[in-house]
């Protein structure tokens, strides 16, 4: 049998039951299943999880990550008890997240990932594997689409939202226009959510968390200082602080016009070659210039924008004279974009680098049986959506 692709971080010693686990080098105390006495190893090298070792949060953790079919594992109850872990969790952050990086600390190391879309095996080889064991512990950034298109939204937003309840100050994610009930209804995730679990109240339970996951994040790292968000910007942002003063729970509710238009761009908007900002063609967001990207960066201080929402090539693309940057994680986006998917590392040392990859090897063992699921059942976009 070929080897498993699992993540380095969770090969052979993440296996249940291995008793190297409980090995006395290792910092972290091991999860143990108090039913089954499996052992679990933490995901992180050193960071403490935030839940007890005995918490089932660090079990599907452990078990998402070694590519098991979630219904095997997981219930409708158990799911529900993740949407509602997850929710004070995230509603504690800000809108405007504050991120930093140790100057001059080269282990001090973030991951920042654009759209995901469903593609689990990507997430869990390509991303999540960047944390290797006995590495440093990193920190992930995530600039939201979760969910809808590909086949594995539920796993994917299941793993994220666990990891975030048990590492929240290393794991952050920020909202995207699929995180929201309009969009997730018609692109696979709804769908997704009935065919898998028979129910579509659990639909509805995810939609409460999306509702309250941050808009933006700013990370300082020495002298620089970027911007981070999953669209772009809009006429009535001016300030990075501005953002603050949005109740994000009420986007798509009674949010007034200047903030619901905030929040809009923010989720939907794209660079373009235009000057100032025009509607969108996606129907959402605004389409905004480099002009604009500009003045911008310049009024808030900014290094540059690094953003996600629109499918490159390359994983990542540079726009704007280098003002605005756009990140995608999803490599063969639908199962035909024919792209690379790439992440961005930055450090303590300010030397952003990107690591590209293609589609990871599908799963072998144990969720075997699984594999031909989790290659089909691409929702297919439109020219230019994403
Ligand atoms: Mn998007």
């Amino acid at each position: 049998m070929a080897e498993q692709p699992t993540p380095p971080n969770t090969t052979g010693e993440a296996v249940a039951g291995n008793v190297e686990a409980n090995s006395p080098t290792k910092s972290n105390p091991t999860a143990t299943n108090p039913s089954s006495g499996t052992a679990y190893k933490p995901f992180f090298e050193t960071a403490q999880p935030a839940v007890p070792p005995d918490s089932p949060v660090l079990e599907w953790i452990a078990r998402l990550l070694r590519y098991e079919d979630i219904r095997t594992f997981m219930t409708l109850e158990s799911l529900r008890q993740v949407c509602q872990w997850s929710l004070p969790v995230l509603s504690a952050e800000p809108n405007v997240l504050t991120l930093s990086c140790e100057d001059g600390n080269e282990k001090d190391e973030w991951v920042v990932v654009g759209d995901i879309h469903g593609q689990f095996n990507d997430l869990a080889y390509h991303v999540l594997g960047q944390q290797k064991a006995g590495a440093p512990d990193k920190k992930f950034l995530f600039l939201g689409d979760y969910v809808d298109r590909g086949p594995q939204g539920v796993d994917v937003i299941t793993l994220l939202l666990c990891l975030k309840i048990a590492y929240p100050e290393r794991i952050f994610l920020i909202r995207g226009n699929h995180e929201e009930a309009t969009t997730c209804r018609t692109y696979g995730f709804f769908y997704e959510c009935r065919t898998k679990f028979g129910d579509t109240k659990i639909w509805n339970d995810f939609n409460d968390v999306f509702a309250v996951i941050p808009l933006a994040a700013v990370m300082t790292c020495g002298a620089h200082k970027v911007f981070f968000l999953h669209g772009g910007l809009s006429p009535g942002l001016a300030m990075v602080e501005g953002i603050n003063f949005v109740q994000r729970s009420e986007y798509g509710g009674s949010l007034d016009d200047s903030s619901s238009e905030i929040v809009d761009g923010l989720l939907w908007s794209d660079p373009s070659d235009i000057r100032g900002f025009l509607h969108n063609d996606r129907g959402c967001g605004f389409a905004f210039g480099e002009n604009t990207s500009e003045e911008f960066c310049y009024r808030n201080g900014l290094e540059f924008i690094c953003r996600a929402h629109q499918m490159v090539m390359a994983g990542y693309q540079w726009t704007h004279s280098n003002h605005v940057l756009t990140m995608f994680s999803a490599p063969n986006y639908c199962g035909l974009s024919n792209n690379k998917g790439a992440i961005l590392l930055i450090n303590g040392l300010w030397s952003p680098k990107f690591v590209q990859y293609d589609v990871a090897p599908p799963p072998q063992a144990p969720g075997e049986a699984d594999a031909a699921r989790i290659v089909g059942d691409y929702f297919q976009p439109s020219p230019g959506q994403s």
